[in-house]
This record gives structure tokens, sequence and C-alpha cells, in this order.
């Protein structure tokens, strides 16, 4: 029998990577995260719904108040999402639903802390120790071809018939990084599919195109698994920065220029990887839900 929810939610955006919020806090709390999941990719439709690159929940955690789901526009769950935890940090304060400025979230990868930064009694950025960057082949997952166990780093993937030098990196969520001489030349909708679901990468990745512009400042293009091309991804930006440092190209600290902004990133000497950038409320709404039982 289908019935139907009527599910509010708040637009955000952080540089421009849009998402749907909402809150299963209330006593239909599991009632509203399986139709927010079941209905991700109808509702990240810009043409027949809300629009965005996908949706959050708020949840109840178990190790922490409050707990991260994310659903790409495709309708699968990603275990993280970094421009979406922002908007989360912002949403929960400006909501009243928490108080605390720093608040910890429990999310795929792990239990993650926010600042939020309040101006007028409203959060406009957020910085977020994102954890650390794991390399190790079986983490991300990735099945290198030679086998090797090793940090893949600058190794040669052969991608629909061409060589590639790619670094794979797990932000929580897999991403596989190439150093480009100009992202504006980067053929990505047409690369990003190849890249996505290459035998390799079991869970699919996240593929990011980056471009080096000094030591302190690089410019990067996102392909990302289940929703395609993006203005901006944060796990990417840390996954890009994290490759950059380890392949000497660039410094430990530096700002990420995507289509939709900039992101400041660091890459600590315990292995975290800090992130800090704004977050926006676009508009609060509703809309009328099936569910299907
Ligand atoms: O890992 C994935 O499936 C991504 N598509 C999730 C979204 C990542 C995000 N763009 C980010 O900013 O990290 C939200």
């Amino acid at each position: 029998m289908a019935t139907e929810l009527a599910m509010r939610f708040t637009k955000m955006q952080g540089i421009g990577n849009d998402f749907i919020l909402v809150s299963a806090l209330s006593a239909n709390g599991g009632g509203i995260l399986r139709a927010a999941q079941e209905n991700a990719a109808s509702l990240c439709d810009r043409k027949f719904g809300v629009g965005a690159d996908g949706v959050i929940v708020v949840s109840p955690g178990t190790q922490a108040a409050l707990a991260m789901r994310m659903f790409n526009p495709d309708g699968s769950e990603s275990e993280m999402c970094g421009n979406g935890i922002r908007c989360f940090a912002k949403f929960v304060f400006d909501k009243g639903i928490s108080h605390d400025t720093v608040l910890p979230v429990e999310t795929g990868a792990g239990l993650l802390e926010t600042r939020a930064t309040v101006n007028n009694g409203v959060v406009t950025a957020v910085l977020v120790d994102m954890g650390i960057a794991h390399l190790a082949p079986s983490e991300i997952p990735v099945l290198p071809p030679n086998g090797q166990t090793e940090a893949m780093i600058d190794y040669n993937l052969k991608v629909n018939g061409a060589d590639y030098r790619v670094t794979c990196v797990s932000m929580g969520n897999p991403h596989c990084v190439t150093f480009v001489r100009d992202t504006a030349h980067v053929a990505v909708a047409e690369l990003g599919p190849h890249f996505e679901h290459h035998e390799c990468f079991p869970r699919r990745t996240n593929t990011e195109w980056v471009h080096i512009i000094d030591r302190k400042r690089i410019r990067m293009r996102v392909w990302e698994r289940g929703a395609g091309e993006t203005l901006a991804c944060g796990t990417g930006a840390c996954a890009s920065a994290v490759a950059a440092a380890l392949t000497g190209r660039a410094d430990r600290k530096v700002t990420v220029e995507l289509a939709g902004g900039n992101l400041e990133i660091e890459y600590a000497a315990d292995g975290h990887v800090l992130m800090s950038g704004p977050a926006e409320t676009v508009f609060d709404g509703e809309v009328d839900l099936p569910i299907v039982r």
C-alpha cells in the first residue's frame, strides 16, 4: 500500500555542492530515514524533484548524540561527505538541535569533530577534523592489478585503454586522484564513468583531476560516485591535498580551488586531515513522499 509522508527539509550548500538536509530525530525518525533513502533519487532530480547532489539525514547516533547518513543521487549510500558534514553542523546549530559549536558527528569514517564559526547567531563556516586519510588498498577499497599491498601512490593504472598515474586515498569514502596540467581541458563527463566503474574499485570510486598552481594552491575537478560532475567535493579536496603532499607536489597545507569556491585543507603530521569552508542555507521546504510498504 502506498501512502504519503510530509517531509520537512532544508536545502543547503557548501561551495556549490548542494544537499537536502532532513532530521530523523523525531518519534517517526525511522520512517523518515527510510523515506529519505528510498526517495533520494527523485528528491535529487533537478527537473522533477527538489534538486541536489545528495540527501543528508540527521539521525540518532550510538557513539555520539548525532549520526550523519548520506545518500547519493543514484540512491546509493556514501560513508562520508565533506561539504555535507559542514552543512550538517550548520543545520543542527541553526535549528537549535544542538547549542554546541564543537560537535562530534558519527559517520562511516568514524566519529569526526566539527567546529562551527557563529556570526549573528548562525553558523557561517565549519572546520572539520576529517579523521585519518587511509592509504592501504584494502581500506579504500582498491585492488591494484599487480597485487601490491602498499599504498598506490603515482601508481600506473590503465583506464579505458589509456595510462594514468593515480594516487588512491580513502577519506571514509574512496578517491582516485590524478594530476593534470590544466583541469580546464579534462573531459570529466567522458572519463569519469570509466574510473567510477573500473574493475579495481569494488565499491566504485570518486575521481579527482588536480592541477598544481603552486605549493600552497591546487585546483581540482571531480567526478563523484553516484552523482557525476559536481561543483565541489569536500572529501575529494582532502584526498587531493593528501595526494599532492604525499607525492611532494605541494605543502601539507593548501587552498583547494573548486568550481564552486575554495576550501582550506591541512594534512596534519598525525595523518588527520583538517578541512575548513563555508556552509549556507538556501531555503526550508516540505515535500510529500510516497511511502511504499
Ligand atoms: O562517496 C561518494 O559516493 C560521494 N559521491 C559522496 C559525496 C561526497 C561529497 N561531495 C563531499 O563533499 O565529500 C559530499
